[in-house]
């Protein structure tokens, strides 16, 4: 009898221990939702999503409790925007350049406007989107955006002039994949997901995108050669499911909107810093050549993107967007989100 009421007592013990677990301190049942994004885990996509759980964890003192899928193990990169207003996850992260044509307003940040780096792409990315409200995400709640840092092509062959660019296999998205065509490139459209076994099986000869791929996807074993022309960023979108954002309580909601623009800078700061770790990183571990373009044949390179710009905003309004009033502010913000770092 005795053991009995031992055994007893401990199992309504840890039962009511389980019911704490699964309540906040207020006393409200925690709300799980899962998160799911397209590359590796150690890839700055994901590793700004365990930086913004964990501020949601906090910042609501376990009342909401985000599990992670990274790898593509809940949605692909493809299948993100439609999986998450299906409901088949409740927030996916996206990288716009891999729809161009569903992404118009937000994809123009990958206009060829001299973007320095992931912080300013980060915070001109908000702002537009703050501006513009785009039709795109009508069916979802953003809860946050951001730019990787500019791009630049790695490759395995050793690529200095436009002519030693031409007829390469080079693989990018969206409005970096307009730039690799004007540059004469044979460019490849895949997202980064792929892009590993497309390296190794000789599919392309490099990509063009930012450089902590080099480390975080060990590029630098396949590309021996970066040619250093940092020219566009890809834009992000974090986005939630409809209902599911409906359904929660005003306070979490608050935390969630006040995190926003706070995560746009986290992962813009991160991004850049983190360039600079893979490029010294690739110097030393793979020998990787960094090759400058001189100002002249910069300069050419340059000149071969402006009518990139001019054809956007013609392509936008005939779609019935403002082109040329976008792109006005997109610059405007450049200069503004430029200088306050
Ligand atoms: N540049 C885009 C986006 C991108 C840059 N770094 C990563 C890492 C993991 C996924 C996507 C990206 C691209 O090249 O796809």
């Amino acid at each position: 009898m005795k053991r009995f009421k031992t055994f007893a007592t401990t199992a309504i013990m840890t039962a009511f221990l389980a019911v704490l677990l699964c309540q906040s301190p207020a006393g409200a049942k925690s709300i799980s939702l899962n998160y799911a994004n397209f590359p590796p885990a150690p890839t700055f996509p994901c590793v700004q999503m365990e930086q913004w759980k964990s501020e949601v964890e906090a910042k609501t003192q376990g009342k909401v409790r985000i599990n992670t899928f990274p790898g593509g193990t809940l949605l692909g990169a493809r299948d993100m925007m439609d999986g998450v207003i299906a409901g088949q996850a409740d927030i996916g992260c996206l990288c716009m350049a891999y729809q161009p044509g569903r992404f118009m307003v937000t994809n123009a940040v990958s206009l060829p406007l001299g973007i320095p780096d992931s912080r300013t792409g980060s915070l001109v990315l908000t702002d537009l989107f703050k501006k513009e409200n785009p039709r795109a995400f009508n069916k979802v709640k953003v809860l946050a955006l951001f730019t990787t840092a500019p791009a630049n092509i790695m490759s395995r062959k050793r690529v200095a002039t436009l002519q030693d660019l031409s007829g390469m296999d080079l693989r990018a998205s969206g409005g970096a994949a307009e730039i690799l065509k004007t540059w004469g490139a044979n460019q490849i459209g895949m997202p980064m997901s792929a892009t590993p076994e497309a390296l190794q099986k000789g599919v392309v000869q490099g990509l063009f995108s930012s450089l902590e791929v080099m480390k975080d996807l060990k590029f630098a074993e396949e590309c021996s050669y970066v040619t250093v022309t940092n020219t566009v960023v890809y834009p992000f979108a974090v986005v939630m499911n409809l209902d599911r954002w409906n359904a929660l309580p005003d306070d979490v909601k608050t935390v969630m909107e006040n995190l926003s623009r706070e995560q746009a800078l986290w992962t813009g700061i991160y991004m850049d810093n983190h360039v600079k770790e893979a490029v010294e990183w690739s110097k030393k571990t793979h020998n990787v050549e960094f090759l400058e373009l001189d100002p002249a044949n910069s300069q050419a390179w340059n000149q071969t993107l402006l009518p990139i710009t001019e054809k956007w905003i013609e392509k936008a309004s005939a779609k019935g967007f403002d082109g040329k009033n976008i792109v006005d502010t997109i610059k405007t913000l450049i200069q503004k989100h430029g200088q306050d770092s």
